[in-house]
């Protein structure tokens, strides 16, 4: 199972860009809204620095690939339909297709902050990207509300056949997201309500929604379009204003990224995806170059094409995953091959977890973990860290 990524927004925002861009597919992209209508999944990489190199080994990924110690780690990508205003009332495509991300482990809004796409998508000028940030948590909230609605419809039916409670019915409606009965309990007494629905008002109802909604699809902002100068200057202006603390903004071109891959691709350019440089190795027209020097000026200002930065932002910051390595305590290689893996865990992994997640053979016979660089024994509860090496003994 590999973690999923979605990418939300209104529509020209940019989304599918920065999913060619990502995963080097060729869905269409467009300057007017609701060019994409079926999602697309691919694949993308999040960067993890190898831990071969520690032990003088030399990696073979079974999966993705090693570029001079850095491990590209595959994850999904999803790529959907743009949202707008009152899709939850059915304008636009409506918000049907937000059950396209009901998989996504963590979701990046992009966000188009050149200000010359409006509301709709529809191309304008000076459009303020903060009305964009807020509508698309509202329109979320709303399709969380909505299937918090049918939760209650279920427990009113009582389809459960005997008096139940209401959290049970609620985990069930709401079972793709996966949150338990116990979380949604939770949820419910924190807001300092009870567990009776019909006590509920409707303000309540949508706290719910939002509270469910932020703690199980957590969120990056993509400033997308950076390349601009008007984007730039709005990225300066709502990352200094304190209103915005709260989020995590990434600022990003999915154009240049897209260039630099498509450059490497050509082999004019050498650029490893995430990083704040590159040089331009072939025969190249004077256009071509200025294009790549207008690209260099903004990478190296902003630190990257922001389009790495966003999915492991995504994944590491806002979702808290972590990536192990399955080792050999001797420094010798298995027979499976030296560093072949690195497994994407989930916040709090345990050396049990990790064991069951490759097998629940493994799992079911762990003795103890090792950790492959002190050499010290780790319990079975004891928690990983990212870019651990682990080697996992069991009875079998
Ligand atoms: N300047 C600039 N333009 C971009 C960038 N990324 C995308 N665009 C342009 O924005 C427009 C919309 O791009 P799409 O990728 O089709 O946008 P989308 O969000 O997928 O749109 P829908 O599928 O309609 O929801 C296209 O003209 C892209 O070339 C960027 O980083 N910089
Ligand atoms: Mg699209």
């Amino acid at each position: 199972m590999s973690y999923r990524i979605g990418l939300v927004g209104k529509p020209s925002v940019g989304k599918s860009t920065f999913f060619n861009a990502a995963t080097m597919n060729d869905v269409p992209e467009g300057a007017y809204p609701f060019t994409t209508i079926d999602p697309s999944i691919g694949e993308a990489y999040i960067r993890v620095t190898c831990a071969a190199p520690e032990f003088e080994e030399t990696c073979t990924p079974s999966v993705g690939f090693c570029d001079d110690g850095t491990r590209f780690v595959p994850v999904k990508l999803i790529d959907v339909a743009g949202l707008i205003p009152g899709a939850h009332e059915g304008k636009g495509l409506g918000n049907q297709f937000l059950t396209d991300l009901n998989e996504a482990d963590v979701l990046v809004h992009v966000v188009d902050f050149s200000g010359e796409t409006d509301i709709e998508g529809e191309p304008t000028e000076g459009h303020d990207p903060r009305e964009d940030i807020a509508f698309l948590e509202e329109e979320l909230d709303q399709w969380y509300l909505d299937i918090l609605e049918k939760g209650l419809e279920r427990y009113r039916s009582g389809y459960h056949g005997t008096e139940g409670d209401v959290e049970v019915d609620l985990a069930t409606q709401m079972d793709a997201f996966r949150t338990s009965e116990e979380e949604i309990k939770q949820v419910i007494l924190a807001l300092g309500l009870d567990l009776d629905p019909d006590s509920w008002s409707e303000d309540d109802k949508l706290e719910i929604a939002r509270e469910l909604r932020t703690r199980t699809k957590p969120m990056v902002v993509v400033a997308n379009k950076m390349d601009t100068p008007a984007a730039q200057e709005n990225y300066a202006d709502i990352t200094s204003d304190p209103a915005y603390d709260h989020l995590t903004i990434v600022p990003a071109s999915a154009h240049a990224e897209k260039a630099l891959k498509e450059g490497a691709e050509a082999g004019v350019v050498d650029y490893q995806a995430g990083e704040d440089g590159f040089s331009v190795e072939g025969d190249l027209s004077d256009d071509q170059r200025k294009g790549l020097e207008r690209i260099r000026g903004f990478v190296s200002e902003y630190g990257g094409t922001g389009v790495q930065q966003a999915l492991e932002t995504a994944l590491f910051d806002e979702l808290g995953a972590l990536a192990v390595f399955p080792g050999s305590a001797n420094g010798r290689a298995d027979t499976q091959g030296v560093f072949r893996d690195c497994f994407i865990l989930p916040e709090g992994a345990t050396t049990e977890d990790f064991a069951y997640h490759i097998h629940s053979d493994i799992g079911d016979g762990l003795l103890h973990g090792i950790d492959c660089r002190s050499g010290r024994q780790i319990g079975g509860d004891h928690e990983l860290d990212h870019r651990d090496v682990v080697e996992l003994v069991t009875t079998g």
